[in-house]
């Protein structure tokens, strides 16, 4: 496996309904290293270009709508095999057919307010990661516990 990035963001609902430190918890238990994290009014443009892919979704205007509606919690998290890991931390987009035990499994209801985005691969890991941080906003530091981590 390789060490990845991956851009983890809890949405307007997850910030709202108080699931931020829940949220976070369930990466940091799980050992992946936070790299950056900030609390954030996104801009139409910045959750237009983030969605870019879905821009002829007939769903488009109201996603831009919910993710901006509110303040964000932006992460970067790094890891081994942490792109697909998240994802499964997360749990399927339909919160009602997400498993028992994911993040959306067990705090949501519908796609519509699934609570938390994470990248679909470490190509957008990347580019999420550089989307929506800026120089300076990422740190580079040395978890103690390392090895009881990885061998
Ligand atoms: O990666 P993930 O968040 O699980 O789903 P995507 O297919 O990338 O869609 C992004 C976002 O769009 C999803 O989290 C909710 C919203 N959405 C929607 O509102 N209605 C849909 N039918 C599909 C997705
Ligand atoms: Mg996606």
């Amino acid at each position: 496996e390789e060490v990845e990035e991956t851009y983890i963001m809890i949405k307007p609902d997850g910030f709202q309904r108080g699931l931020v430190g829940e949220i976070i918890s369930r990466f940091e238990k799980k050992g992946f290293k936070l790299k950056g994290l900030k609390l954030f009014q996104c801009p139409k443009e910045l959750a237009q270009e983030h969605y870019k892919d879905l821009q002829s979704k007939p769903f488009f205007p109201k996603l831009i709508n919910y993710i901006t509606s509110g303040p964000v919690v932006c992460m970067a998290w790094e890891g081994i095999g942490v792109v697909a890991s998240a994802r499964k931390l997360i749990g399927v987009t339909n919160p009602l057919n997400a498993e028992p035990g994911t993040i959306r499994g067990d705090l949501a209801v519908q796609t519509g307010r699934n609570v938390v985005h994470g990248s679909d691969s470490p190509e957008n890991g990347k580019r999420e990661i550089a989307l929506w941080f800026k120089e300076g906003e990422l740190c580079e530091w040395t978890p103690l516990l390392g090895p009881w981590l990885t061998e």
